[in-house]
């Protein structure tokens, strides 16, 4: 076994320096007498991948000669946030590095921002992958991330005349320093064609693509380091590539331009994120997509799998493959298509080992979200897999037609393809059918998941189901995004909190210290000053650190109710306005996040508060009691910043729609107080801080079921509550739109006339009392001050290190090497 290269002896922040010089001329081609900051920063990242590399090396040898089992998380987008100080606190160097950048006049916190991060994901799916990635890592489990390259990240939105804009996110514009680039590793991935059938020489009945369209897809790792253990994983992302580069022969046709116009439409497989969540939208190029990383992705699995020299029933006690949602669940036909057309196992062999080697993870109820495909364009995209699943299917009805002679209705609701007027590929369906673990991410939607989403399979496969609530990691979420707070938590219990969350319970002793009390209160004031200064200088307004900071930022949907927040903003004007005194407690609303560019509502939401903010914060009658910033393109880094900031955590989606939700435990991690609905994990939440360390509110999700079922009338709540009745009428009336009086009229038809499918007025009143509740503890500073505490010291369950875990022990049967 040869050797790595050994470190040099020299102190680390001096050898820090000299990498950084290296690199600042080697590979950047820099002069190293006065490089500027985006060079160092490059420099710095480069220095640090060097480090990674060789761990990374030296994990995969071990993972190698143990022959682990490998676990290989398959997911649509992964959203890592920046990795400067993220890979220096893993990695032991923070004070290394600041030594050499201060001796290089540079700041590291300067260095730090210049960093762009990869926008890779839309939202909580994205994210979660990347903590689980962070968590796998501390774990040492022989794990491996995959997924997409995209070329442009989730869109860059600027906030105009205060509307949502959409830009291009070009994160790749400064060149890539973190990852390796393979160009000699490809993988071939075919579609389109016909499916042959052919007899062979031992009169086997064969099938084969003919006439396929082929594009490579080209690894691009970035290294995930667990947190102080010389362990390394990787995230491999695939690019697409023409391979007619690869065809000279196409050249000689003399069509130039063409090969190349050829060039471009393949390259265009990986060249965006699809930036709608929760709605999909059933375009041919997303599924292409999901089809380019799963074929890619099996292919790696395969490849190493072969590698072993043992037999294919063998595959699943050496892999699991972990679907993230059922974007990339066409990997099981695929692996099913690989086992039985090319390595020629009988179906029944190549099954068993299927539904033994997949796991399945869902991410959301709403029924606009559960992704199908027309059966036409899987016909046309992938042929040969829909084969494959008509035949899983047939196989599967067949069982069901056993197990339930009774009900033949079962059939319809169970079967893969939706067959109405059109018929449609039902991808959870296929997901479910063909994994050995069906899971859900918090305690209230694990049994959603089984009492009604997918009621029938729960019935037929109840073994399958299990509930694994989701977590954080509190090394980006609490070490690195608050260093001050994790500081003062050292300092009282010692740094093992940090790989073992938990621990967060010896704090509880302090919440009686005074001191304590102080320096806690005192770190999150200046955290505050710190968002307030940021919020001058990006939106050019003043708030008062002392003030209540109210937060609600996530992505912008209906049914996480940021218009149900709005609208108590606006009756919180209205008591300012109507009874000056009434209002005791100085708030500052801090709203962001992104709409999807094609969600109308969504949109025009968002334009409706940044008309009321503007309403207000220009009313000289309001003063400091109330200010309204929306912070424009929310994203993992303006994430980092607010997060320690904040006081208020909105978490107030309509009963049952929310399947988790991990803001929620970030901020409670970093000692906000939660006001939420009865919904995903804030009903964990509760249990862990205490219903007296939390601001629970609304209807519960069963009661939302009644009210539905009942006939619910928004229109009551409107004509029995006169607060909400003049907020409403406002908005209608043009208040915050004076030159267009009409402009947020629909806001309020979709409550009024459209039968406010999210229950924003049946849940506004308890709403209001629940925020006086929660001003009305803000008074008590000392008091918040213990809430506060205890909500951080009991929030170790939602670690991301104990959900992977579980994971690992309840599905994957993996563990550490
Ligand atoms: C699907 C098809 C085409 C284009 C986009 C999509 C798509 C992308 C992202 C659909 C859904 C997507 O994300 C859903 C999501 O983020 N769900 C959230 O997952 C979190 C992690 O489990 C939960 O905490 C949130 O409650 C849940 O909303």
């Amino acid at each position: 076994k040869s050797r790595l290269p050994e470190a040099p002896a020299t102190r680390p922040a001096e050898s820090l320096k000299q990498d950084i010089l290296r690199h600042v001329l080697y590979s950047l081609g820099r002069d190293t007498e006065r490089p500027d900051r985006q060079t160092v920063f490059r420099a710095l990242a480069l220095s640090l991948r060097d480090r990674l590399v060789e761990k990374w090396i030296a994990s995969q040898r071990d993972i190698y000669s143990r022959s682990s089992k490998r676990v290989y998380y398959l997911s649509l987008e992964f959203l890592p946030g920046p990795f400067l100080r993220e890979n220096l606190i893993a990695l032991g160097l923070e004070n290394e590095a600041r030594e050499a950048l201060t001796d290089m006049g540079f700041g590291l916190d300067d260095v730090a921002d210049e960093e762009y991060e990869p926008g890779l994901g839309n939202g909580g799916l994205g994210r979660l992958a990347s903590c689980y990635l962070d968590s796998m890592a501390t774990l040492r489990l022989p794990a491996y991330g995959y997924g997409i390259h995209y070329a442009y990240g989730i869109f860059y939105q600027l906030i105009k005349e205060g509307r949502q804009v959409e830009r291009a996110d070009n994160w790749l514009r400064g060149g890539t320093h973190w990852e390796f680039e393979r160009s000699h590793y490809v993988h071939p991935v075919r579609f389109y064609g016909q499916v042959r059938e052919w007899v062979d020489e031992q009169g086997r009945l064969r099938h084969s693509l003919e006439n396929a369209t082929t594009v490579m897809a080209m690894a691009c790792d970035m290294f995930i380091p667990g947190h102080k253990n010389d362990y390394v994983l990787n995230m491999r992302l695939w690019a697409a590539k023409t391979s007619r580069e690869f065809e000279f022969s196409f050249f000689n046709t003399g069509d130039y331009i063409g090969a190349v116009e050829e060039k471009i439409r393949d390259e265009n497989i990986s060249m965006v994120l699809y930036p709608n969540d929760e709605a999909p939208e059933g375009k041919e190029l997303r599924l292409k997509q999901q089809f380019f990383l799963v074929s890619a992705t099996i292919q790696d699995i395969v490849r190493r799998f072969r590698k072993k020299g043992i037999a294919w029933d063998q595959l699943p006690r050496k892999n699991v493959i972990h679907l993230n949602e059922t974007h990339p669940a066409v990997a099981i036909p695929e692996l099913m298509r690989i086992l039985v057309d090319e390595e020629l196992l009988t179906w029944e062999e190549a099954w068993y080992i299927c539904v033994r080697t997949f796991a399945y993870t869902n991410h959301t109820v709403l029924p606009e979200a559960l992704e199908v495909w027309p059966e036409d364009l899987f016909r046309r995209l992938l042929p040969r897999h829909l084969q494959i699943i008509h035949e899983i299917n047939r196989r599967f009805l067949h069982d069901v037609r056993r197990q339930f002679p009774n009900d033949p209705n079962i059939l319809g609701r169970v079967s893969l393809v939706h067959e109405g007027e059109s018929r449609w590929v039902r991808m959870s369906h296929l997901a479910i059918v063909g994994s050995f673990s069906v899971n859900g991410v918090s305690a209230h939607h694990s049994e959603i998941l089984k009492e009604s989403v997918f009621h029938d399979f729960y019935k037929i496969f109840p073994e399958r189901f299990n509930n694994k609530t989701n977590g954080i990691t509190p090394r980006r979420w609490l070490r690195q995004c608050n260093p001050t707070l994790a500081w003062l938590i050292t300092e009282h219990i010692g740094p093992e909190w940090l790989t073992d969350l938990a621990q967060l319970k010896k704090l509880e002793p302090y919440v009686n210290s005074e001191g304590f009390h102080r320096a806690w209160m005192e770190v999150r004031l200046r955290n505050k000053h710190k968002l307030a200064e940021y919020i001058r200088d990006k939106n050019g307004i003043t708030v008062m650190p002392e003030s209540l900071f109210d937060v609600h930022v996530k992505r912008f949907h209906e049914y996480k109710r940021q218009l149900l927040n709005v609208l108590h903003v606006i009756a919180l004007y209205n008591r300012i306005r109507s009874s000056p005194g009434s209002v005791t407690v100085p708030r500052t609303y801090i709203f962001g996040g992104k709409a999807a560019p094609g969600y109308y509502m969504a949109k025009h939401i968002i334009r409706l508060i940044n008309s009321v903010a503007y309403t207000i914060n220009t009313d000289p009658r309001v003063g400091d009691l109330l200010k309204v910033v929306f912070l424009q393109n929310y994203c993992v880094t303006l994430a980092e910043r607010i997060i320690p900031a904040t006081d208020l955590s909105e978490q107030i989606s309509t009963a049952g729609m929310e399947a988790s939700g991990t803001g929620n435990m970030k901020f409670a991690l970093n000692g906000a107080i939660t006001i939420g609905t009865h919904d995903g994990a804030n009903i964990e939440i509760m249990e862990h801080v205490g219903n007296e360390n939390l601001f629970l509110f609304g209807l519960l999700s069963h009661e939302v079921n009644e009210m539905r079922s009942q006939g619910y009338n928004p229109r009551l709540f409107y004509e029995r509550d006169s607060e909400l009745r003049e907020v409403l009428d406002m908005i209608a009336g043009g208040f915050f739109s004076p030159s267009e009086p009409h402009l947020f009229r629909d806001v309020v038809e979709s409550l009024l006339n459209h039968g406010d499918r999210y229950m924003v007025l049946a849940d506004f009143r308890s709403y209001v009392y629940r925020q006086q509740d929660a001003a009305n503890a803000f008074m008590d500073q000392a008091a918040w001050a213990r809430m506060s505490m205890l909500n951080t010291s009991r929030m170790g369950f939602f670690s991301s290190d104990r959900a992977v875990d579980e994971y690992a022990k309840d599905i994957w049967g993996v563990s550490g090497v």
